[in-house]
């Protein structure tokens, strides 16, 4: 029995890397039964079918340190929001959901600020809303190959995923930290200013000067993945480094007399934006409904 990481998941086949190399496979029956299946980033444990050495069966997936539905990874050390500053102007709303969803795991989220090149000033605006937050906000334009050296020195020998909407760049960032990739970058709808969906597939990838990324495809729509309303305000760590002297406890600092989280944002300590989004994203928890985010 072979163990390696599922680096490809397309139509049913598995790719996985192992000392051996790069074996296709196809998941057990038990699986699907079971209603479990495979994820990119999984490890897992196979069993090479005799014919051909490099084809198998994925028998056994080893526990999980954590799994994301949008993006669709496992085992990340940490997840790179990415925002682009223009064409698509990326929703922040949609990016503190992904923050949101990385906190609820334990994984540490990371801003990306990209195409710093098409408007300087909107990049430095949306740094100073993310600057509050505490997370690492890095500026870069893959285009002008600005800021890589700081993305390549946090991805340093970790397992991260780089997150957004369609269109940000997240493939175009990838290409230019390795000679090695060739990811398929695509257009930005002259219409729509949205993305094309052109990455279809997660794809892991391992770095030049170590770690491993994930390039994953851009949604239109993220999961709550199991939150609840009144567990959301751990979630947005400025906020909740300021609730203590709130009037009330319990307070859902939505607009509770007392609340500390005004002061907080008259003060600065807060961005007005992403105390939108927690709001916006409270009142999605309570009406327990789906975030759906256009
Ligand atoms: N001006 C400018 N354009 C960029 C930059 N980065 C990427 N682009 C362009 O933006 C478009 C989309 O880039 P992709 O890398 O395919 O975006 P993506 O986030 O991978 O999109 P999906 O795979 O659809 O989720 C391409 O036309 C890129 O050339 C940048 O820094 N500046
Ligand atoms: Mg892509
Ligand atoms: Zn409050």
């Amino acid at each position: 029995m072979l163990t390696g990481t599922i680096v490809k998941g397309i139509g049913g086949f598995y790719y996985v890397k192992t000392p051996e190399g790069l074996i296709e496979c196809r998941a057990r029956g038990r699986f699907r039964k079971e209603g479990e299946s495979p994820m990119v980033g999984d490890l897992v444990r196979i069993t090479r079918t005799a014919e051909d050495a490099g084809k198998g069966s994925v028998d056994e997936i080893l526990p999980r340190k954590n799994a994301f539905i949008r993006p669709p990874v496992a085992n990340i050390d940490q997840l790179v929001v990415t925002i682009s500053v223009k064409n698509p102007e990326s929703s922040l709303l949609m990016a503190d959901q992904l923050t949101v969803t990385a906190e609820a795991a334990g994984v540490l989220p990371l801003i990306c600020i990209n195409k710093q090149d098409l408007d300087e000033k909107r990049a430095s605006a949306i740094k100073e809303i993310y600057d509050t937050t505490g997370y690492t906000v890095i500026m870069a334009s893959a285009k002008e190959e600005t800021g890589l050296e700081e993305l390549k020195a946090v991805l340093k020998d970790k397992i991260t995923a780089l997150a957004g909407n369609s269109g940000v760049g997240k493939s175009s960032l990838l290409n230019r930290l390795s000679e090695a990739f060739s990811l398929e970058t695509g257009s930005v709808s002259d219409k729509t200013r949205r993305g094309r969906h052109t990455t279809r597939h997660t794809e892991l990838l391992e770095l030049p000067f170590g770690g491993y990324v994930f390039d994953t495809p851009g949604f239109s729509s993220y999961a709550s993945e199991g939150i609840t309303a009144e567990e959301l305000v751990q979630f947005f760590p400025e906020i909740a480094r300021v609730t203590h002297p709130c009037r009330f406890v319990g307070c859902a600092h939505m607009a509770e007399p007392g609340c500390a989280v005004k002061e907080a944002l008259l003060e600065g300590k807060i961005a007005p934006e992403r105390y939108e989004s927690y709001q916006a994203l409270y009142q999605a928890l309570k009406q327990i409904k789906p975030w759906e985010i256009k």
